[in-house]
């Protein structure tokens, strides 16, 4: 069953070009299924295809990518047919559809500025809160792709219950994400533990970032079986939950011309990494700080806070935390694979060690 070689016998580059090469016409097919049946939604769908233009296709797309890598590891590459592996990139580029949903509305919520090294979509004069309505537009390409691409396959109710589960857990995620987070200005600390942190991010993020893709994966090698799909979620959460925390380091530490957004966590009064590791290290001065200026949308504030993180050396606190990570992600891949390709999760946790964006 296992691959080791899948990644290099799939010319990566090559692979990454075939994957972008779908967007344009499954963009187009979003837009003409719709369009051409009923000509007077045309308006609405050519609008819908800049929309999709403009916030699907710029990200890393490690999501997207990780299900034609994850099939070719299961299936074996030299096995994969041409058809399988055009619908294992459809099924990356509905999880991209997905982020493009999660990333619009979220951006909103954390009244963000940039998003990809571009404005974020609301932010564009001409959108505004018409960004509502385009996210959940973004969804809704979701369904008829599976639909259009995935109807005749045995697999495809597991699908369509795959990707409603995991959006209502995401779902779930932002709103535990949201309500740590009350009202500029007011700090309650006595809330942000490691333990609401853990279950925000493993709701908001881990689910859809690192199980969505491999599970698609999994039921497309025809893989459905619970203890096979409970063995890749053990393994997946644990590097989604790291992933959010490199995400919430990247926010304080991350140069925004390589992360392409301007982070807002300690403004937005979010139950981040950081703060709850400050908090468990400050001193009763450093802690008055951190209450008198957290959750205050100004630079002035905002530069005390991470006045103190620097003090805390959270940098290094970080750096540490994430050796100590890794090793123990190698531990749980080598006990928790199961019948799973050990190589298709390291080819996951090597993209995601030590990134910069
Ligand atoms: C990441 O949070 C989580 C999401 C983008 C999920 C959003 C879910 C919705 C249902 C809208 P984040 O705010 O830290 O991400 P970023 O740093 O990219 O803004
Ligand atoms: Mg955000
Ligand atoms: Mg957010
Ligand atoms: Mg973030």
């Amino acid at each position: 069953m296992e691959d080791n070689n899948c990644i290099k016998k799939m010319k990566l580059d090559v692979e990454v070009e075939e994957f972008n090469k779908l967007f344009e016409e499954l963009n187009e097919e979003n837009t003409i299924q719709w369009g051409e049946k009923v000509p007077e939604v045309m308006d609405a769908m050519l609008y819908f295809k800049e929309v999709a233009a403009y916030n699907v296709p710029f990200g890393k797309k490690n999501r997207g990518m990780t299900v034609i890598n994850s099939y070719c590891h299961m299936i074996g590459s030299a096995k994969v047919t041409e058809e399988n592996k055009r619908r294992a990139r459809i099924l990356g580029w509905c999880i991209e559809w997905l982020q493009a949903f999660f990333l619009v509305a979220d951006d909103i919520m954390d009244k963000s500025e940039l998003r990809r090294g571009k404005p974020c979509w609301y932010k564009k004069e001409s959108v505004g809160m018409n960004a509502v309505n385009d996210a959940f537009q973004l969804e809704m390409c979701v369904y008829d792709m599976l639909k259009r691409h995935f109807r005749d396959q045995p697999y495809y109710v597991d699908l369509l219950e795959l990707f409603h589960e995991v959006s209502g857990q995401t779902i779930i995620g932002q709103n535990l994400d949201m309500l740590a987070s009350p009202i500029e200005g007011k700090v309650d600390f006595s809330t942000f533990t490691m333990e609401k942190y853990s279950a925000i991010v493993k709701w908001k993020t881990a689910f859809y970032s690192f199980y969505l893709p491999v599970a698609c994966a999994m039921y497309q090698a025809g893989l459905n079986d619970e203890v096979s799909h409970q063995n890749a979620k053990t393994i997946l959460l644990k590097m989604g939950h790291f992933f959010q925390i490199q995400d919430d380091y990247l926010d304080c530490y991350g140069d925004p011309k390589v992360i392409g957004k301007v982070g807002r966590d300690i403004e937005e009064n979010k139950c981040s990494w950081l703060i709850v590791q400050a908090l468990q290290r400050a001193s009763p001065e450093q802690l008055q700080i951190l209450n008198e200026n957290y959750a205050k949308d100004d630079p002035a504030n905002v530069a005390k806070v991470k006045t103190v993180y620097n003090e805390l050396n959270l940098k290094q606190v970080y750096a540490d935390f994430e050796e100590e990570s890794y090793s123990e992600l190698i531990k749980t891949i080598e006990q928790q694979s199961g019948d799973l390709p050990q190589q298709m999760f390291l080819d996951l946790a090597e993209k995601i060690y030590k990134r910069k964006k």
